[in-house]
């Protein structure tokens, strides 16, 4: 396994569509792992391989609450086929939109069809941190961040704000 750096908006990557994987084999394996790895290193509960710069649709989560037990969970394809009506505020952050957190009403319920780590086919249905979560990441491989959830003036503060911290950065 192997930490591998993540990507920081603005970042014309983290607004690509990424493509599904086409056969779960070892170097799927590896690019989950090395997600895990630095999703945990990063002390993030969540990690969408857009976030490394690789265009594949493959998710990481670890919501477990207790900070000694390990839930990784390896998500390949994911994909929502149902979400409830009923919907809830969580406020969410975010590994590539460092030191910004806000409110994103999304539903409260979902239902997703994925591979797992072996490829072989599962269904989900999650609630809770672990629906957002999944959500959020779902969002990551089409491109979408949690600030274009946000009304146009927080996003573009939010934007104003991480692209100073990147010149900040670079100087
Ligand atoms: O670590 C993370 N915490 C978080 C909190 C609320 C809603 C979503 C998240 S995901 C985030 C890690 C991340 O950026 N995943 O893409
Ligand atoms: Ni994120």
């Amino acid at each position: 396994m192997a930490k591998r750096p993540i990507l920081i908006a603005p970042d014309p990557r983290l607004k690509e569509v990424a493509k599904d994987v086409p056969k779960v084999d070892a170097d799927i394996r590896r690019l989950a792992d090395d997600m895990l790895e630095t999703m945990y290193a990063a002390e993030g509960i969540g990690l969408a391989a857009t976030q490394l710069g690789v265009p594949l649709r493959v998710v990481v989560i670890d919501v477990a609450q207790k900070e000694d037990k390990f839930e990784p969970m390896v998500f390949i394809n994911p994909k929502i086929v149902w979400a409830s009506d009923e919907k809830a505020v969580f406020q969410e952050g975010c590994l590539s939109v460092p030191d910004i957190w806000d409110d994103v009403e999304r539903p409260i319920a979902i239902k997703c069809e994925y591979l797992d780590r072996d490829g072989k086919p599962q269904t989900l249905e999650a609630e809770g941190l672990l629906a957002d979560c999944l959500q959020h990441e779902i969002d990551h491989l089409n491109g979408t961040l949690f600030i274009d959830h946000l009304s146009r003036l927080k996003r573009a503060m939010a934007i104003k704000k991480l692209t100073k911290a990147k010149k900040r950065e670079n100087a």
